[in-house]
């Protein structure tokens, strides 16, 4: 089995010391950051999902793959961030309401602090006037929103109609994804942009700011 195989496994297994030496071993060979992440660590956390959503394991397993991913992630993410440019903008994120899946939206949040941008990240849970009025207040041209629930994707549709209502579409522009989103989803919803995954998300995120 081979290291990236190695790291899949021992994020099924939730094992989060497993995963810290692993990692660094991984870094040691000089792997790089995005193919431990992609091929390593996601790699599990999908299994974990499928195995999940056939009973296969319950909560608790899931719960552990989800500290061996924070585990991961803070191992990988000074070197998602080291090549800093200065500020090409202010994005304000998070998981939306009724939702507290972060994994996803954190990954995005590194990659784009990683490219330059500034990001308000306000966690997860987050009402829908929340984005809006932080975004406002703060001068951010971009709201990005994460969902992992089918029942909480309605509450992106609620954002951009209160965007609307308030005369603000067009000003501030938006970006969804998680994983039961879809470009169609978006296009339903009026959002500007859909990120099928983190580096996805950042190049969207530069056209939208760009204006291209
Ligand atoms: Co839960 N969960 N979970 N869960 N969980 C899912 C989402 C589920 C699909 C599992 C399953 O059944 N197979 C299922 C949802 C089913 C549905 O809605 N149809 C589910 C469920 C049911 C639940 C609970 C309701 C379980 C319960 O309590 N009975 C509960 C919900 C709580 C709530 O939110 N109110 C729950 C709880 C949890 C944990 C707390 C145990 C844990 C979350 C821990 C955490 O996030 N801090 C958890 C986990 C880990 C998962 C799975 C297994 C993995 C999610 C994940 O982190 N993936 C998930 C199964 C799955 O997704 N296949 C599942 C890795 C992550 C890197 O991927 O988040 O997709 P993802 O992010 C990607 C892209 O989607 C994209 O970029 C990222 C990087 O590539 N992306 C964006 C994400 N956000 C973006 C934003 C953008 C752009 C791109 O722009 C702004």
């Amino acid at each position: 089995m081979d290291l990236l195989e190695q790291i899949a496994v021992a994020m099924q297994r939730g094992d989060s010391d497993t995963i810290g030496q692993l990692l660094r071993q991984a870094l040691d060979n000089e792997l790089a950051p995005k193919d431990i992440l992609d091929n390593g660590l996601i790699a599990g956390m999908n299994v974990i999902g499928d195995r999940y959503k056939k009973h296969e394991i319950f909560l608790p397993e899931v719960l552990l793959a989800a500290k061996a991913m924070h585990v991961g992630m803070d191992i990988l993410k000074p070197l998602f961030l080291k090549d800093e440019v200065p500020s090409r903008g202010r994005v304000v994120i998070g998981t939306v309401q009724g939702d507290i899946h972060d994994i996803g939206k954190n990954l995005v949040a590194i990659m784009l602090r990683g490219a330059g941008f500034e990001v308000i990240d306000l966690g997860n849970d987050v009402a829908p006037n929340k984005f809006i009025d932080t975004a406002v207040e703060r001068n951010a041209k971009i709201i990005g929103m994460s969902a992992l629930l089918t029942t909480t994707m309605p509450v992106m549709k609620k954002v951009i109609e209160q965007l609307k209502e308030k005369g603000l579409n067009g000003r501030i522009k938006t970006i969804i994804g998680g994983a039961p989103l879809s470009g169609e989803f978006a296009e339903h919803i009026g959002a500007d942009a859909y990120g099928y995954d983190s580096v996805q998300a950042v190049d969207c995120i530069k056209k939208l700011v760009s204006g291209s």
